[in-house]
C-alpha cells in the first residue's frame, strides 16, 4: 500500500513537472555555493535602499544585506547578481527559483510567512517602517480627513494598497486610488497631478522625495498608516537557507552590541585567539564552537560578514545616516540599548 503510494505521488511529481524527492531535499543554500553566485531580488529604485547608481553598481542598505549574505555564504561579496523586481513579481520569483533570496523593502506579515499564505519565510527585520502620505505642501492638506474625496497615488500588490483602505475605510472617509506598477510610476502618477497624494513606506517617500527637482515643495504627512517591518525572505521550504539568512542578520546585529565593526575586526579576531578565556568572542567569530558548520557556512562567517559591510549599525548610517543622500533618524531601527527594538539572541 505504501509503496502504491509512494508511486502515485512519483508520478504525480513527474507530470507535474515537480522536481525528483532528492533535488528538492537539496538546499538553495548549497546550490548557490555550487554556483558560486548569489542571486538577489531587489527593487532597484529606491535610494538608500538598492538603487543602480550611474556606474552601473546597486547601492543601498537591501543591497549590503545581499553583500553580507554573499559573503557569509560564499566568501565573496562581489558575486552576486542583483535582479530588480516590481511589488507585483517578487513573490513569484522565489517561489519559481528565478532569484534565492528577496532583499528589497518587504513587509514582514502573516499572509506572506505562511504556507497557507505565499509560502516564505522571513529572516529578521533590517529596517522598522511604516506607511506614510506625501502631498504638495501648496495643497495645504495635512491629514488623511483634508484627503477625503481624493485620489491617492498608491503601488499594486503591496501592503500599501490593504493599509491606505483599512484607514479609509475605518475613518468612513471616501476616496479613490490610482494603482500603478512600480515606484516611479507611482511618483510620475503624483508629480504630473493624477492624484492629491501618493502613499508608500516612509522611506521610501524620504527617497523617492530626495531625488525630486524641488523637495521642499513636498511634505510627508505626520499620520503614520502601518507598522512596515522590512525583512529579507526566501523560500519557506528551504530551512537550511532560512537558518543561514536568519543567522547572517543576527550576526551583524550582534557585531553591532558588541562594538566590532569593519576597521577592528582583524584585531578582534587576533584578540579572541590569544585570549582563550574570551569564550563568546572566539565562539562569535569561529574560532571556537563551530557554530558556522551548524547552518551548511564556513566557522568564520561572521568575519568574513563584517569585514565586507561591517555592522548594522555601519551600514544603516552609510546608507542611512546624516551624511547620506536620504537620512533617515535610526528611531527604532537602534540597538534595544538605545532605545530601538534591534536585539541579536545569542551566539551558543
Ligand atoms: N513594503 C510594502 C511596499 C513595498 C513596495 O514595493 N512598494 C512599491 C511602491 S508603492 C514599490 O514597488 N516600490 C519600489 C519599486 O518601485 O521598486 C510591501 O512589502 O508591500
Amino acid at each position: 500500500m505504501r509503496r502504491l503510494f509512494s508511486g502515485i505521488v512519483s508520478l504525480t511529481m513527474l507530470l507535474s513537472g515537480c522536481a525528483s524527492p532528492s533535488l528538492e531535499n537539496t538546499s538553495r543554500l548549497d546550490l548557490i555555493k555550487k554556483r558560486g553566485e548569489l542571486i538577489c531580488g531587489v527593487s532597484g529604485k529606491i535610494p538608500g535602499f538598492s538603487f543602480l547608481e550611474s556606474d552601473g553598481s546597486y547601492q543601498g542598505l537591501d543591497v549590503d544585506i545581499c553583500k553580507a549574505f554573499a559573503a557569509a555564504i560564499i566568501g565573496d561579496s562581489e558575486r552576486i547578481q542583483y535582479r530588480p523586481l516590481t511589488a507585483a513579481e517578487r513573490f513569484t520569483a522565489i517561489k519559481t527559483g528565478e532569484i534565492d533570496l528577496l532583499s528589497r523593502n518587504t513587509t514582514f506579515t502573516l499572509s506572506r510567512d505562511s504556507v497557507g499564505g505565499n509560502g516564505l519565510t522571513f529572516a529578521p527585520v533590517v529596517f522598522h517602517d511604516g506607511q506614510g502620505l506625501m502631498v504638495k505642501k501648496e495643497s495645504g492638506v495635512n491629514s488623511l480627513e483634508d484627503l477625503a474625496n481624493k485620489s491617492i497615488c498608491v503601488g499594486s500588490g503591496t501592503t500599501t494598497e490593504q493599509n491606505i483602505n483599512d484607514a479609509f475605510e475605518s475613518a468612513s472617509l471616501p476616496y479613490t486610488p490610482i494603482k500603478y506598477q512600480d515606484l516611479n510610476q507611482v511618483v510620475a502618477g503624483y508629480l504630473q497631478g493624477r492624484c492629491s497624494a501618493m502613499t508608500s513606506d516612509r522611506s521610501q517617500l524620504a527617497a523617492a522625495r530626495s531625488g525630486f527637482k524641488n523637495p521642499t515643495e513636498h511634505i510627508i504627512l505626520d499620520a503614520v498608516l502601518s507598522k512596515e517591518p522590512l525583512a529579507p525572505a526566501s523560500d519557506g521550504q528551504d530551512q537550511k537557507l532560512a537558518d543561514a539568512m536568519r543567522w547572517v542578520v543576527y550576526a551583524l546585529i550582534s557585531a553591532e552590541e558588541q562594538g566590532i565593526t569593519k576597521s577592528n575586526i582583524d584585531e578582534k579576531v587576533q584578540l579572541a585567539k590569544n585570549n582563550p578565556q574570551l569564550k563568546p568572542l572566539r565562539r562569535f567569530l569561529g574560532i571556537d564552537g563551530g557554530l558556522g558548520e551548524k547552518l551548511g557556512l564556513s566557522n568564520d562567517f561572521v568575519v568574513q560578514i563584517i569585514s565586507t559591510t561591517g555592522n548594522y549599525g555601519e551600514i544603516y548610517e552609510k546608507h542611512l545616516g546624516k551624511n547620506s543622500q536620504v537620512p533617515i533618524p535610526r528611531g527604532l531601527n537602534e540597538l534595544y540599548t538605545k532605545g530601538g527594538v534591534y536585539v541579536s539572541p545569542p551566539f551558543n
